[in-house]
């Protein structure tokens, strides 16, 4: 359910909200190859109810492109590093231009050898993962996507911010549109999503952050002045914590709070690396690929006979809502958008 439920909206189509973002990031000195690339993923998703990183995030590119720290018009560099390794460096622009740019030759990698990685360099990141991964899982890869932000969170046991909210996503290739597909933050809640409550003026549950003394808040503002905790205690700070080290150091690129330090206040979205594995399931699954697709099926069609879900199966009904209805935006933020003045 929306934290907006009940508050004024605005309808748009589809296509009126990728035409929004397009101009706005244009109208604030984008690039079209940029401004498009972040345009596709914020329509994504906006259509796909994903209230935290649709176009609730245009003013914060705008404050990124204002930073002066983003390279508005940066060409991405796709090296072909190794058999098994595409390098793409970003050159501090957003990551997007980068992932797609890279994104067939890493596919190409993994069905050559059956596993391959791409490495993000120097990008500015703001996104959802779950557009890359449903990108690779229809090459026909299955996909493993992570990459840190700023150092928001505390680790289990901790009470100031050092991890990001470091999301992590995976995707399985399944017959027909509706690839498996998980993408979740390993901070209790999205950053995204704690602003939203904020700005709806909702409280949180308890678990989701401490105020700046430390303390235990329900106050969306609270815990964003002080920090955000991890989802399931020790074992989503352990998670972060690899996401900081694979797409930190492994890939030389920085952590959430060298990212932090990077941006010195500017506000600007996280700047640092991602990492994004890709698999083969005819290579890795030993020949009867078939046989191994089916025995997954298997294994979702099971979830729906105790009433379970899958993940993403929610956005995948609010996807063919979108595409048929349009999008009814909270006007709050709608305003705010238009008085950005593009
Ligand atoms: P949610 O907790 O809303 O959802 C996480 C995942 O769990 C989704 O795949 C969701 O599928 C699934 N899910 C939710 N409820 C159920 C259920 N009852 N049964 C089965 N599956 C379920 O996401 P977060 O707040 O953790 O993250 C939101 C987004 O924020 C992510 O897309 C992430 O990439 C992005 N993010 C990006 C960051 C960045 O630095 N770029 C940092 C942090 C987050 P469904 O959508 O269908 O409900
Ligand atoms: O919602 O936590 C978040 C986030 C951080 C960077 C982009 N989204």
């Amino acid at each position: 359910m929306s934290v907006f439920e009940a508050q004024e909206t605005v309808a748009l189509s589809i296509d009126e909200v990728f035409a929004l973002s397009r101009r706005v990031l244009t109208g604030a000195g984008l690039s079209v190859p940029h401004a498009e690339a972040v345009a596709r993923a914020i329509t994504a998703g906006e259509r796909d109810e994903c209230a935290s990183h649709g176009l609730y995030r245009l003013p914060g590119c705008v404050m990124t492109i204002r930073s002066g720290k983003l390279s508005l018009d940066a060409e991405p560099v796709v090296e072909d590093a190794s058999p098994a390794l595409v390098r793409a460096d970003a050159r501090h622009g957003y990551s997007l231009l980068a992932f797609e740019r890279a994104a067939p030759l890493l596919a190409q990698k993994a069905k050559a050898v059956g596993v391959a990685a791409l490495v993000i360099n120097n990008c500015f990141h703001f996104s959802a993962l779950w557009p890359e991964i449903e990108q690779l899982t229809e090459m026909g890869v299955a996909a493993l996507a992570m990459t840190p932000s700023h150092s928001w969170v505390a680790p289990a046991g901790g009470r100031k911010g050092l991890l990001g909210t470091n999301p992590i996503a995976f995707g399985w290739p399944r017959p027909g549109p509706y690839p498996y597909v998980f993408d979740f933050a390993t901070s209790a809640i999205a950053r995204g999503d704690m602003a939203l409550h904020d700005i709806a003026g909702k409280p949180i549950p308890e678990g989701w952050g401490v105020d700046a003394e430390g303390r235990p808040t329900t106050n969306a503002r609270a815990a964003l002045d002080g920090a955000m905790l991890t989802f399931g205690g020790h074992k989503g700070s352990a998670l972060s914590t690899m996401i900081e080290l694979m797409a930190g150091p492994l890939i030389g690129d920085l952590t959430s709070r060298e990212s932090m330090a990077f941006d010195d206040g500017a506000k600007a979205a996280p700047m640092h690396g991602e990492l994004i594995l890709a698999f083969d399931p005819a290579i890795m699954g030993g020949g009867d690929a078939e046989a191994n697709a089916a025995r997954a099926e298997a294994l979702f069609a099971a979830f729906a006979d105790q009433g379970a879900r899958l993940p993403s199966q929610r956005r995948y009904e609010a996807r063919a809502r979108s595409l048929k209805h349009g999008v009814r935006t909270p006007k709050v933020l709608y305003d705010q958008i238009q008085a950005l003045g593009f």
